[in-house]
């Protein structure tokens, strides 16, 4: 049996991948960080918590020791590190933080890895934030680096020491240059979930506005489920790689907004510019969107879109879910759970 070590299993992508693992016949080690209330609404709505070979193990990826023993008592040979801090705008007012976590924890598990078994695999959780104020449209594995948030850096930092320990010590260190996924699962900071649920609370009378900040950003929004799919494929081939997953498609956070509002069956038209934008409720004329300057970052990132050519080619990924169906999917989830007074 196959063990597989998935850091950050609270969040949305490790509760997926735990979940296509588990699936696989795999037995996972799942990590979660101790805190006063540890929350796994993830695994338990995906109905994995229980699951006999899923292991949840208590681990801080700041910490060197722990990732020596993480690896030296699982003896697991895949790990997937998707723990971070991984809220771009926080990591504005938390950069140090976010460089401690997202940037040196992953040095932390490469430098495990070669004490403890260099043979290995390795997954590091890379991003399209790393292209920031955008060098190439669209986006691929070879397109400069320009990240424009403490986030976007850190990142950088820890992708580029998974290719030095590729290159230096032959460990089998993949990164996964992802564009945004979304989901069900989403963090509710994200601006598809904080659209999602706020319209199905405004559908059901419980919100008023949705305020948000930049509606100009534009993103590649595919679906996290599949996208782990492709974690998993970049450790299972011959070579270790970097890869971009996305879906080649790119829309505005305000088309995302008309979107999620049509498939609650209102429809949503907007007027004025800048500060003074909003979103009308086109039957009632009430005013359901605003700009509150306080959403915006102190530097953004204006455009991604990325190719998975290269996935596509030597992985077999490919990305199905259409953006409609996704934010579909989003919202019934929200009404669902918000009908039922569920509050992650
Ligand atoms: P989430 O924010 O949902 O999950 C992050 C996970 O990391 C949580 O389980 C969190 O635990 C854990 N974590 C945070 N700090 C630590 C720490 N010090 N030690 C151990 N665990 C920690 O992120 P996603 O699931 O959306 O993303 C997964 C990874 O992929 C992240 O690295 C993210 O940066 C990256 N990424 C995400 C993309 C996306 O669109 N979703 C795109 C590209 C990259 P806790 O629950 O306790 O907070
Ligand atoms: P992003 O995702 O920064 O792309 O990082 P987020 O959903 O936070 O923002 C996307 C865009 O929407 C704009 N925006 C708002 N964002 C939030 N969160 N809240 C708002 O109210 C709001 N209004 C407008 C943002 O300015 C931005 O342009 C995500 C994270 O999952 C990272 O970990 C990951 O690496 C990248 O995606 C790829």
């Amino acid at each position: 049996m196959k063990k597989a070590i998935v850091t950050g299993v609270t969040g949305q992508d490790g509760a997926y991948l735990a979940q296509l693992l588990l699936e696989k016949g795999y037995t996972v080690y799942g990590t979660y960080r101790r805190t006063s209330s540890v929350n796994f609404w993830r695994i338990e709505e995906l109905g994995i918590a229980q699951s006999p070979n899923l292991h949840l193990v208590e681990y801080d990826l700041t910490d060197l020791s722990a990732s020596i023993r993480l690896l030296q008592s699982t003896e697991a040979t895949e790990v997937y590190n998707l723990a971070a801090q991984s809220f771009v705008g926080v990591s504005f007012e938390q950069p140090l933080t976010t460089a401690e976590i997202t940037g040196l924890g992953a040095v932390n598990l490469l430098e495990a890895i070669r004490i403890v078994n260099p043979k290995i695999r390795f997954y590091q959780a890379s991003t399209s934030e790393m292209f920031g104020k955008v060098q190439a449209i669209p986006q691929t594995e070879d397109t400069p680096f320009y990240p424009r948030s403490p986030y976007g850096v850190a990142k950088l930092y820890a992708h580029w020491m998974t290719i030095n320990y590729r290159e230096s010590y032959g460990i089998f260190a993949c990164s996964g240059i992802l564009f945004n996924h979304e989901s069900p699962l989403r963090g509710r900071e994200f601006v598809t979930r904080k659209i999602t649920d706020s319209v199905a609370k405004i559908k059901q009378g419980k919100l008023d506005v949705l305020e948000l900040g930049n509606l100009d950003a534009k993103r590649d929004w595919g679906f996290a489920k599949e996208y782990v799919e492709g974690m998993w494929r970049m450790l299972q081939v011959d070579e270790p790689d970097t890869f971009v997953l996305a879906t080649n498609r790119t829309e505005t956070v305000r088309d995302f907004v008309s979107m999620a509002f049509k498939a609650a069956g209102i429809e949503v038209r907007f007027e004025g510019t800048a500060e003074q934008e909003v979103g009308i409720d086109a039957a009632s004329g009430k005013t359901l969107v605003r700009i509150n300057p306080k959403f915006y970052r102190p530097a953004e990132v204006e455009l991604l879109i990325g190719s998975p050519a290269k996935a596509r080619e030597k992985l077999g990924w490919e990305p199905k879910t259409s953006l409609e169906e996704l934010c579909r999917m989003m919202v019934e989830a929200d009404l669902r759970r918000n009908e039922q007074g569920f509050s992650f």
